[in-house]
C-alpha cells in the first residue's frame, strides 16, 4: 500500500521489537486492561535498561497467562499455579537472568497461593506481576481469591461472601522486599513501578488493577470496558507508604494505590553463599549458577 504521495506508510509500533507481532492479533477483548499492563512492561523494560538476553517472562494458566505468548523475550507458559516455582528455577540455574512472572489472581494466588507465600518468605530474586481483575476471567467468571464481598462471580450469583486477599499485605507479611499497586490505566506509574521491582534485588511484586471488560463487568453490571477504567482513573487514591493492613479493596469503592513496601533483606542466594561460607568457611565456593 502507498499513499497519495507514493510513500509506503510505516506499519510498524515502537514496541514491536518486544511483541511477538507473528502472533498478532491477540486473544484478549477489547479495553481489557492486559493491553495496557503489557504495554506498560515493554516500556519498563526499555526503561530498566534490560539487556532481552538476559530477561525471562514466565506466566501460568488464564487470561494473564497468555502474555508469556506474547513477549519477544524468552517466555514460558507453564501448568497453572506453577509460574513461581518454575521462574525460581530458572533463576537458580541462572542467577544472571532476570525473571519477571506475569499471571492472574487465580494462577498466582488460588493455586499457586502456597509457592507465592514461600518464595516471598525465601526472598528468591524474582519479579511477579500480578494483573487482578477480580475473577477467574479464562475460564467463565468463577469467583476467586480476590473477589470483593458482594461481588457477582459465575459461582456466586448472590455476590461473593468469601473474605479475598489483600495482596500488598500478603506480599509484605510473607518478606517481599518491594510492594507496589497502580491501575492498568496509570501506565507511566505502572511502568515506573515494573522497572523499579525488577532491578530491586529480592522478591518484588506489583499488583496491577486491570478491568476485566467482559465476564467481570458483565456480571456486576458495570458498564463497558470504558466504564470500568473511568471508575478505576476516578476511584484510586495515590497513598505511597500507606500501612498495607489498609490496603484491602471493597466491591466499587475507592482503591488505594503506590509503593508501599520498600525494604532491604538478604536474598535466598546471599543467605544461602553466607550460610555455608559460615559453615565451610574457605573451603566454600559461592554459588554463581549452573549454567553461564
Ligand atoms: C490444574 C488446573 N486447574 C484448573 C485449570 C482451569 N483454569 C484455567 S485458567 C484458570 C483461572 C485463571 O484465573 P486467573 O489466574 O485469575 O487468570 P485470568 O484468566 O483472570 O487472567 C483455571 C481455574 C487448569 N488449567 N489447570
Ligand atoms: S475475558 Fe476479561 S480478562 Fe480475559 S481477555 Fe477478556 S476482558 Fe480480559
Amino acid at each position: 500500500m502507498t499513499t497519495k504521495a507514493g510513500v509506503a506508510p510505516d506499519t510498524t509500533h515502537p514496541r514491536d521489537g518486544l511483541l511477538r507481532m507473528d502472533r498478532m492479533p491477540h486473544i484478549w477483548c477489547p479495553t481489557c486492561g492486559l493491553g495496557t499492563t503489557v504495554t506498560a512492561f515493554a516500556v519498563a523494560i526499555e526503561r530498566a535498561g534490560l539487556d532481552l538476553d538476559q530477561l525471562a517472562v514466565v506466566s501460568g494458566i488464564g487470561c494473564t497467562g497468555r502474555v508469556a505468548g506474547y513477549i519477544k523475550v524468552d517466555s514460558f507458559h507453564t501448568t497453572h499455579g506453577r509460574a513461581i516455582p518454575f521462574a525460581t528455577g530458572l533463576h537458580l540455574a541462572n542467577p544472571k537472568l532476570k525473571v519477571v512472572v506475569i499471571s492472574g489472581d487465580g494462577d498466582l494466588f488460588a493455586i499457586g497461593g502456597n509457592h507465592f507465600i514461600h518464595a516471598a518468605r525465601r526472598n528468591v530474586d524474582i519479579t511477579i506481576i500480578c494483573v487482578n481483575n477480580f475473577i477467574y476471567a479464562m475460564t467463565g467468571g468463577q469467583v476467586a481469591p480476590t473477589t470483593p464481598i458482594t461481588a457477582k462471580a459465575a459461582t456466586m450469583p448472590f455476590g461473593n461472601y468469601e473474605q479475598p486477599f489483600n495482596i500488598p499485605h500478603l506480599a509484605e507479611s510473607c518478606g517481599a522486599v518491594y510492594v507496589a499497586r497502580w491501575s492498568a490505566l496509570d501506565v507511566r506509574r505502572l511502568s515506573n513501578a515494573m522497572a523499579e521491582a525488577i532491578l530491586k534485588p529480592g522478591f518484588s511484586v506489583v499488583e496491577v488493577i486491570s478491568p476485566c471488560s467482559t465476564l467481570y463487568a458483565r456480571q456486576n453490571r458495570l458498564g463497558t470496558g470504558l466504564d470500568l477504567m473511568r471508575f478505576y482513573h476516578d476511584h484510586c487514591e495515590i497513598r505511597h507508604g500507606a500501612d498495607t493492613r489498609e490496603l484491602a479493596i471493597d466491591y466499587q469503592s475507592k482503591i488505594v494505590v503506590g509503593k508501599f513496601v520498600d525494604r532491604e533483606r538478604p536474598t535466598y542466594l546471599e543467605s544461602l553463599n553466607a550460610w555455608y561460607g559460615e559453615v565451610f568457611g574457605g573451603k566454600y565456593a559461592p554459588y554463581e549458577g549452573a549454567v553461564g
